[in-house]
């Protein structure tokens, strides 16, 4: 195996896998759905985000016969109840931008005092061939919700979350290496490699 379809259509998890799975040879060929021609609609019918990244992983998989990567990932926010969770793409309805919904979360936390705040930003990243699951692995980055959108960099829900540990900075206001570091997306991805060089055949 000698290449691997990274399976997002979000521009900002392209960005962030092109530059996360740089470690890997030169030799495996990372691809894209957009590049391979898939077109895919997976309807993310999973309670949990590993349910969702396997179902993804799985789809892509089978529709292109390459070993496929694909993550299901989100915000959970503990005066929600963990909301908004495996919904966080859906939060605000179709068609909602991202800025839409970090001001729908801004707006339903107006009154939640600073310490009541706290939020976890989860991905589950799956692993897949075309007969089915193989392996998936998860990272988590915890911080908190702030009072208004602040940085330029990163996507989603970036310039609401405060990282703990980061003196108040938003991941929008780290920069994209500073992220690739520390957020859920990095670490879930570092413990799937030991299972991705396997299947690349690359040794451990
Ligand atoms: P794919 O399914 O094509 O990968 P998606 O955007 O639909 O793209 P998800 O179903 O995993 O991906 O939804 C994740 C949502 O959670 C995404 O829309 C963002 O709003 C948010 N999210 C996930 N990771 C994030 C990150 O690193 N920074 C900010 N927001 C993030």
């Amino acid at each position: 195996m000698d290449k691997l379809l990274v399976a997002t259509n979000n521009p900002g998890k392209v960005r962030e896998y092109r530059e996360l799975l740089e470690g890997l040879p030169e030799t495996v060929d990372i691809t894209f759905p957009a590049q391979e021609g898939i077109d895919l609609e997976v309807e993310e019918s999973g309670d949990t985000f590993a349910e969702n990244a396997r179902i993804k992983a799985t789809a892509y998989a089978q529709a292109s016969g390459l070993l496929t990567l694909a993550d299901d990932s989100g915000l959970e926010v503990d005066a929600l109840g963990g909301a908004p969770g495996v919904r966080s793409a859906r939060y605000a309805g179709p068609g909602a931008s991202d800025a839409d919904r970090y001001r729908k979360l801004l707006a339903e936390l107006a009154g939640i005092p600073p310490g009541q705040r706290a939020a976890r930003f989860r991905c589950v990243v799956a692993l897949a061939l075309p007969d089915g699951p193989i392996h998936a692995a998860d990272g988590t980055c915890e911080g908190e919700i702030g009072f208004a959108a602040r940085g330029e960099h990163g996507f989603g829900y970036d310039p609401v979350f405060v990282v703990e540990g980061y003196g108040g900075k938003t991941l929008a206001e780290l920069g994209p290496e500073e992220k690739n570091r520390i957020s859920h997306r990095a670490r879930a991805v570092e413990a799937a490699l030991p299972a991705l060089r396997r299947l690349l055949e690359l040794g451990s």
